[in-house]
């Protein structure tokens, strides 16, 4: 959607202009600061938008519309600027965009801010993992800073017959879900989000050193996020989960560049590239990686499974960026790539 990229700063410029002019009280409140922190965030609004444009999934916008509406709400900050400047992005891309583009443009952006004025819905968890009963105790215990304590519980599930991909699954995942719910509702700070993430780090490399490996199986799996992506814990837990049923895994982490992705793997020929992709904004990247993969790879590229919180919420997301498949998470994924 390359129309809509040429159109980006004009468009910014067009909405923060007008809602300027028609509430004269944001200037005398907020300053120049509000007025370059409002212009960010119209361009993260068409970043979202052409990501859903491209994937043909409108609901992709509208869970990003409901999500910041509820970060807004939970900060007390009102949502009608928000509606108002959905409305406004529709009025300039109508006007500047061809015909059928700058219809889907106006039907997504009008049911965003009818989501943002009704009560949003969270469906960035629709694919939540059922979460065993001691994981809201997890949460707790890892938000404090409780490392020993949060040892000890994963050392009682390891216990009682769970292993590590149960522990990751259905213990930490949704734990971690809850952790991004509560600062979303700006319910616990950033620092305390991190500290859970640290813990949580700890107590899984804890895990997988108890973990019983089975023999090699003679197959090769490479883990990356895709560019600008920093959300590598699922990643790491799913390759670990690999590399326990005797897969040789090798694991890049957090954002990894494109172009240093594709030469890796052209180095190290895996069998299975495992991409993960966390946010709608990063839906270009991963689209990017894969053309560039099998562009400049052709025969020699790996089968490509993505995965990642935005491929839960799009379930369809993967045909579109032309991966080979999708799994919802590290369970899943083991199952889905079995030999
Ligand atoms: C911890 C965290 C961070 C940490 C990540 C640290 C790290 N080393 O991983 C940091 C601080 C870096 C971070 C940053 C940001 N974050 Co954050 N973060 C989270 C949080 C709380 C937990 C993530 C996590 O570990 N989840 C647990 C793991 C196990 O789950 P998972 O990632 O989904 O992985 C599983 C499956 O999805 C699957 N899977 C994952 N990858 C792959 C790949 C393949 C191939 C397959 C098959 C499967 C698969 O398997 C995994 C295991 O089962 C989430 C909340 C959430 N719902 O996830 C928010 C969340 C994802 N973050 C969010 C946001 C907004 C941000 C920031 C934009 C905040 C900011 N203002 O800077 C930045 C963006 C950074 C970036 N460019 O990527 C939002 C996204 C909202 C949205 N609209 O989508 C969330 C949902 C929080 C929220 N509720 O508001 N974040």
């Amino acid at each position: 959607m390359s129309d809509l990229a040429s159109l980006s700063s004009a468009a910014t410029a067009y909405v923060v202009d007008t809602l300027y002019l028609r509430h004269p009280g944001l200037a005398a409140r907020f300053g120049e600061r509000g007025r370059a922190a409002c212009r960010a965030d119209i361009g993260h609004h068409l970043d979202h938008l052409r990501a859903a444009l491209e994937c043909g999934d409108g609901r992709l916008f509208v869970d990003y519309a409901a999500w910041l509406a509820d970060v807004l709400r939970g900060r007390d900050v009102p949502v009608d600027h928000l509606a108002e400047s959905f409305t406004l992005l529709a009025d300039y891309l109508n006007r500047e965009l061809p015909a059928p583009s700058a219809t889907a443009a106006a039907a997504i952006l009008a049911d965003a801010a009818a989501a943002v004025i009704g009560q949003p819905a969270a469906t960035l968890f629709g694919r939540l993992p059922v979460a065993l009963s001691e994981s809201d105790d997890y949460g707790r215990l890892a938000l404090a800073g409780d490392h020993l304590a949060a040892q000890g519980l994963v050392d009682r599930i390891l216990h009682s017959g769970h292993d590590y991909s149960d522990l990751g699954v259905h213990l930490i995942q949704p734990a971690m879900y809850q952790v991004g719910q509560l600062w979303q509702q700006n319910r616990i700070t950033v620092a305390q989000e991190h500290l859970a993430t640290a813990v949580t780090q700890n107590v899984l490399v804890r895990a997988y050193m108890q973990a019983e490996f089975a023999a090699n199986n003679g197959r090769k799996a490479l883990f990356a996020c895709v560019e600008g992506n920093q959300h590598s814990l699922g990643l790491r837990m799913l390759a670990d989960n690999f590399e326990i049923h005797g897969w040789e895994v090798a694991y890049l982490g957090a954002d990894v560049p494109t172009a240093d992705l594709v030469r890796h793997v052209d180095d190290w020929r895996p069998d299975l590239l495992a991409l993960s992709i966390s946010l709608p904004r990063q839906i270009t990247a991963a689209r990017t990686a894969i053309a560039n993969l099998r562009g400049e790879l052709a025969g020699r590229a790996p089968v490509i499974l993505v995965g990642g919180l935005t491929t839960n919420a799009s379930t369809q997301l993967w045909r579109g960026l032309g991966a080979d498949g999708w799994a919802a998470d590290a369970i899943d994924a083991l199952r889905q790539a079995a030999p």
